[in-house]
């Protein structure tokens, strides 16, 4: 029995020696070692031996499996080294050769701008608030100091939209400015109160080189005890000077807002010519930027705020009238119809 063994040993020995895949090497494992393997076999059949003969046959079993075991290992890795050295022998790899570049989007110029507002507003003390798009007659109007049929209304043509939430909180519109947030942030955080609340709105409108139906404006607001147009000057003219990163000048012009009283147009130095007088500004050294105002008491109120203690006061700029100055952008609708020609520019 002990020779059979022998035999079988070098037999396999030789087998694995002259194996030259892993796959023939598998197989081997399996004929000799697997679960029906020669050796499981002759081990299932020692028991049938004449005792005397069982140790020397049970030793050489298991040495000769150890020793198969071990050489097939060794031949498992000459092998797998063999074929990674063939493989880079036979893939000829350049490093030399120019990457794939893939094609990597960027960020809107709308969004990089709002994201620069934020930033200098933030180190400003102003926090960052949001609002839904789709308003109540309520926040858009009402709130903000425009009852029902007020002739103020047509100042800006309103999408409204069917809803089922009609009995609760009256007829539902597009919003067409930021400044329903106003009311909203009062009611969610009270008095005293520092906010931009940057959002898309929309209007009906007809389209031109500077009015789309929908675009992107800045609310700010600011309430405390004691406010007045004089922080508004300074606050805008050290957002627009580090947003220009030069110096800018803003003037106030008497302005109409219902929410607002009283009420302004702010101006900005024309970037252009300096204040000097050129096309873009009509020769006046000024171009406008926004309307703002003291937050009118009905408004406070209506955002539960005590008028009587409180006031503050409010602006609204067009993000993409800015975005547009900032860029020398000659027409708002380049902005938003996706044409990559025109947005790979930045
Ligand atoms: C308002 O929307 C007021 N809510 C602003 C305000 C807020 C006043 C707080 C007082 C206090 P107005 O309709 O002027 O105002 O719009 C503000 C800015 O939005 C304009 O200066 C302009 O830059 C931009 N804008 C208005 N209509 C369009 C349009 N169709 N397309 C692009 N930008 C527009």
């Amino acid at each position: 029995m002990k020779e059979l063994i022998e035999k079988l040993i070098q037999e396999a020995k030789e087998e694995i020696a002259r194996a030259s895949t892993l796959a023939q090497l598998e197989e081997l494992r399996v004929k000799y070692l697997g679960r029906k393997g020669s050796f499981t076999t002759i081990m299932q059949g020692l028991k049938d031996i004449p005792n005397e003969e069982k140790p020397a046959a049970g030793q050489a079993l298991n040495h000769g499996k150890k020793s198969l075991e071990s050489d097939l290992e060794t031949k498992q890795h000459n092998l797998e080294q063999e074929e990674l050295e063939k493989q880079l022998n036979d893939d000829t790899f350049d490093i030399t050769r120019p990457g794939i570049t893939f094609p990597v989007g960027h960020i809107h110029p709308l969004s990089r701008v709002q994201k620069e507002v934020e930033e200098i507003f933030g180190q400003m003390g102003f926090a960052v608030m949001d609002g839904p798009e789709i308003e109540s007659e309520h926040y858009n109007f009402e709130a903000l100091n425009v009852p029902k049929d007020h002739p103020a209304r047509d100042m800006q043509d309103t999408f409204f939209v069917s809803s089922k939430h009609h009995e609760q909180h009256g007829r539902m519109v597009l919003r067409t400015q930021t400044s329903p947030t106003q009311i909203r942030s009062m009611e969610k955080y009270g008095a005293p109160l520092r906010a931009i609340m940057p959002g898309r709105v929309f209007r009906y409108e007809a389209t031109d080189a500077s009015h789309d139906s929908t675009f992107y404006q800045v609310e700010g607001l600011l309430i405390d005890k004691d406010v007045s147009l004089a922080n508004l000057k300074g606050v805008m003219t050290e957002f627009l000077t580090r947003l220009f990163k030069r110096e800018t000048k803003v003037r106030f012009r008497p302005g109409y807002f219902p929410f607002v009283e009283p009420g302004i147009e702010l101006d900005m130095w024309c970037l252009l010519c300096n204040g000097k007088g050129c096309r873009v500004c009509k020769q006046t050294g000024w171009m406008e930027f926004m309307g703002a105002g003291m937050v009118h008491r009905n408004v406070l109120k209506a955002g539960g705020i005590d008028p009587d203690i409180y006031k503050g006061w409010a602006f609204g700029f067009g993000l993409t009238r800015l975005v547009m100055m900032k860029y020398g952008i000659d027409d708002i609708r380049h902005l938003m119809n996706g044409d990559l020609r025109f947005l790979e520019q930045f």
